[in-house]
């Protein structure tokens, strides 16, 4: 399938931090191979003009997803520290970068990037109706980002070779992109891009 950007579409990088690297508090296995593929997309993107939102979970020290406040986590991805910075091989651009942050206050959390955060008016502002999603992990972040979009009444793509996840049980993350087909999202690659 053949796909033309055009002004109305965005590129949304989900959590591509080093605590979800391997080697980082919460790791995801394989994570840090979705940077090479994004970084690409990210160009593509970039040289048309077209926007480019980071998502990253900023967890207070005390949060209430972390084992020992109530939740399942490892400590992970807490705010101004080595964990919770981007991979350092991500090409962040200068210009049509936006840093969306979540996960913010202690008392709540939030593994879809439209949850809590400015995102939807920040696309809407630009008139944008489509989004391609891609980063990590493929079962919480991302699928939460992608069913978050559709039910905001975006197109979603999701960039199948530019996404990883954590699969706590087997099988989590091909059910996740099972779920997220179902809801309407569209598989979509770097060559289906022209
Ligand atoms: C995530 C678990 C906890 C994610 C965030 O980015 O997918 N997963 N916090
Ligand atoms: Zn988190």
């Amino acid at each position: 399938m053949k796909l033309k950007i055009t002004d109305i579409d965005a590129l949304i990088v989900v959590d591509v931090q080093n605590d979800f690297m391997p080697g980082g508090a919460l790791p995801v296995p394989e994570g840090d191979k979705v940077v090479e593929p994004l970084n690409k997309y990210i160009e593509i993107f970039e040289k048309r003009g077209n926007p480019v939102y980071f998502t990253r979970d900023w967890h207070p020290e005390n949060h209430i997803s972390f084992k020992g406040y109530g939740g399942i986590w490892p400590p992970h991805c807490i705010q101004d520290t080595e964990g919770a910075k981007f991979h350092p091989d991500l090409k962040l651009p200068l210009d049509n970068k936006f840093i969306i942050s979540k996960g913010t206050s202690r008392d709540f959390d939030a593994y879809s990037g439209f949850q809590g955060t400015i995102l939807n008016e920040l696309l809407k502002e630009r008139g944008i109706k489509r989004v391609f999603v891609g980063g990590v992990a493929t079962d919480y972040c991302v699928k939460n980002t992608v069913i978050g979009a559709l039910n905001l009444g975006y197109q979603v793509f999701v960039l199948e070779d530019a996404i990883k996840g954590v699969d706590v049980n087997p099988g989590d993350s091909e059910k996740a992109i099972n779920l997220m087909l179902l809801k309407g999202a569209t598989l979509t690659h770097l060559n289906d891009l022209k």
